[in-house]
């Protein structure tokens, strides 16, 4: 059985983590053009630190839900025959018990060297631009996939929705692209399709099936009853 598992920011909202769109959604109060572009860091990259040191330390205070959990456990039951690609830049996934994540978006606890273009983990404010640990420059940005940016790895997210037997998207409006297109690019490859989140997304038509309620209880529910449909033989 070949899974691939989209999940956004709604599958972090139960764990305190503000969503994009929602009321009081992380856009309130900030213009994306203004935060999440490079045109945006450029202009004042002071500004643009603050929004990211903030959500980086506020990741202290939170912790994953069961809907986090429950993807662990799919993980451990079908190993690879899951692919877990979240456009969130927070950390619950990992924290969760999941050990295969793609970040398409980036990580907030990873820092982004614009010198020697290297990648490393990062806890810590970037504000006060300390030096790259690799080439020395202080020319550190935060590891998110800005608009306009291309998305990390695109070529196995596309080869693994080619050869999907299933996409489940979890937690998200689908107003991102190239993320809101998975689900045609998947559906046109002869994958079921099944949409978790708690109102209808932009995309809900797209879906042969939708579930709407809240990712802690559809998400448990959805792989307790995967796993028992695929009785022993979970693995590819
Ligand atoms: C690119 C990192 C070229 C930074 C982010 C085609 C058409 C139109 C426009 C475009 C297009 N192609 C490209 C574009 C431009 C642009 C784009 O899509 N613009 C939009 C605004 C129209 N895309 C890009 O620029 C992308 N780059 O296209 O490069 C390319 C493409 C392919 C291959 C090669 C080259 C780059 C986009 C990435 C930008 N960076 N994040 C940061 O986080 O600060 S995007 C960011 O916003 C998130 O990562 C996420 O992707 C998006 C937010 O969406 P969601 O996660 O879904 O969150 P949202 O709040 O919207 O929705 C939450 C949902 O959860 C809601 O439905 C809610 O009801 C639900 N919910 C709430 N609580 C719960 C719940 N569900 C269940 N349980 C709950 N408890």
């Amino acid at each position: 059985m070949k899974v691939v598992v989209l999940t956004g920011a709604g599958i972090s909202a139960e764990s305190g983590v503000p969503t994009f769109r929602d009321a009081d959604g992380l856009w309130e109060g900030h213009r994306v053009e203004d935060v999440a572009t490079p045109e945006a860091y450029e202009a004042s990259p002071a500004a643009v630190h603050r929004f990211y040191d903030a959500r980086r330390a506020a990741l202290d205070a939170v912790a994953p839900n069961p809907a986090h959990t429950a993807l662990a456990r799919l993980e451990a039951a079908l190993g690879d025959g899951l692919l877990l690609v979240t456009q969130n830049i927070d950390d619950l996934h990992e924290r969760g018990g999941s050990t295969r994540v793609h970040h398409m978006h980036g990580e907030l606890r990873s820092a982004l060297c614009r010198g020697c273009g290297g990648r490393t983990p990062w806890t810590g404010d970037l504000g006060d631009f300390p030096p790259c640990p690799s080439c020395g420059v202080t020319e550190l940005r935060p590891d998110v996939v800005w608009f306009g940016e291309i998305p990390y790895g695109m070529d196995e997210i596309q080869d693994a929705l080619a050869e999907a037997d299933l996409f489940v998207s979890v937690g998200t409006s689908g107003a991102v692209y190239p993320a809101a297109g998975f689900v045609q690019y998947a559906a046109g490859y002869g994958a079921r399709t099944l949409e978790l989140n708690l109102v209808p997304s932009d995309g809900s038509h797209l879906f042969d099936e939708c579930r709407h309620g809240r990712a802690g209880d559809l998400v448990p529910a959805w792989v307790d009853e995967l796993l028992a449909s695929l009785g022993g033989d979970s693995r590819p």
